[in-house]
């Protein structure tokens, strides 16, 4: 990679010292970004190699290629997106006891109704009010491409690691239709059967941990989207209203944003709506 400047382009003594010299210096800049004056490159410290067996038993799994794909592209997500993440409670009670109402005669239809298939629904909803968070940076970061379809993606877990399918056009589909969709997607991704074409083309993530039960957590945004909802388990809470404590089942919702395209104010506005939509299903009914 020496480029030589004597005659018929020979390297000379000069252009090796040169070019030793550039290294030199760009590696000084790489390790002062590592401090706190720095900033012109990450200046990361290499990973530790350790022989974990020294201190004890291991046991060694590969990595199967989801996992590989997934960290691959979460970590560039990590580094590159400066992430904000707002949290907040929706009140599903009425929704829920309406989920639970017509649990039966779903599936009797083959359906099985979670809070999810609402959420998604509800989501939906909003992102057709809010174009930005429904968007993307083009790849020269010189403007916002805004989605007029709305594509939700919904995180799935599998013994081989995370996927997402995505619900196409979720704002045109009923809660029944969505409800299908997940649990179509859900079982073949574990059943290794999704297709490339199956998780292409979202606009917009949610991942659901509500099955599992966290209290709240806080999702890495998947590129392109600039949003990312995470659902926590809903719990009975006392909430205060028209002077007395009742009891209302509250639903944890934590949205991560990318801040170079929503800041916190439009993501409270978003956010509020979702909790809109969810506490009041006729504003998604309709
Ligand atoms: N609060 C309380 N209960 C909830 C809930 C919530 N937010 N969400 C779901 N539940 C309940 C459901 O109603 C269901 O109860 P019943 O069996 O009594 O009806 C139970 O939890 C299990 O639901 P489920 O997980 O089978 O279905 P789902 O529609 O909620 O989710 C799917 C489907 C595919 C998204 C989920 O199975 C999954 O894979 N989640 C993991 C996602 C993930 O790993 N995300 C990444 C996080 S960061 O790495």
């Amino acid at each position: 990679s020496v480029v030589g400047t004597g005659p018929k382009n020979r390297i000379t003594i000069e252009d090796v010292q040169k070019h030793v010299k550039s290294i030199v210096q760009g590696s000084a800049a790489a390790g002062a970004g590592a401090g706190l004056g720095g900033g012109a490159g990450l200046g990361l410290l290499a990973d530790p190699v350790i022989d974990f067996s020294q201190f004890g038993e291991i046991k060694e799994e590969k990595l199967s290629r989801i996992n590989k794909i997934s960290a691959a592209n979460l970590h560039r997500n990590w580094v590159k997106i400066p992430h904000i993440t707002l949290f907040d409670d929706a009140d599903i009670t009425d929704m829920d006891s309406f989920r639970k109402e017509n649990k039966q005669k779903a599936l009797d239809k083959g359906v099985k109704l979670t809070p999810l298939a609402f959420i998604v629904k509800a989501v939906a909803k909003s992102l057709s009010e809010f174009g930005r968070i429904n968007s993307s940076l083009s790849s020269d970061g010189e403007s916002l491409v805004i989605k007029k379809y709305i594509n939700v993606g919904v995180a799935v877990d599998t013994p081989v690691g995370l996927m997402v399918p995505v619900i196409k056009d979720a704002d045109k589909k009923g809660v029944y239709e969505i409800a299908n969709n997940i649990i179509d997607f859900a079982k073949r991704a574990r059943d290794g059967k999704l297709t490339g074409k199956d998780m292409q083309g979202g606009t917009f993530t949610i991942s659901s941990l509500g099955g599992l039960g966290t209290t709240a957590f806080t999702p890495i945004v998947n590129m392109p989207e600039v949003a990312i909802l995470g659902v926590s388990k809903s719990l009975h809470k006392p909430v205060y209203k028209n002077g007395n404590f009742e009891p209302r089942l509250m639903l944890p919702l934590s949205l991560s944003l990318d801040h170079r395209v929503v800041d916190g104010a439009l993501g409270a506005k978003f956010l509020a709506s979702v909790l809109e939509n969810l506490s009041d299903l006729k504003r998604i009914i309709l």
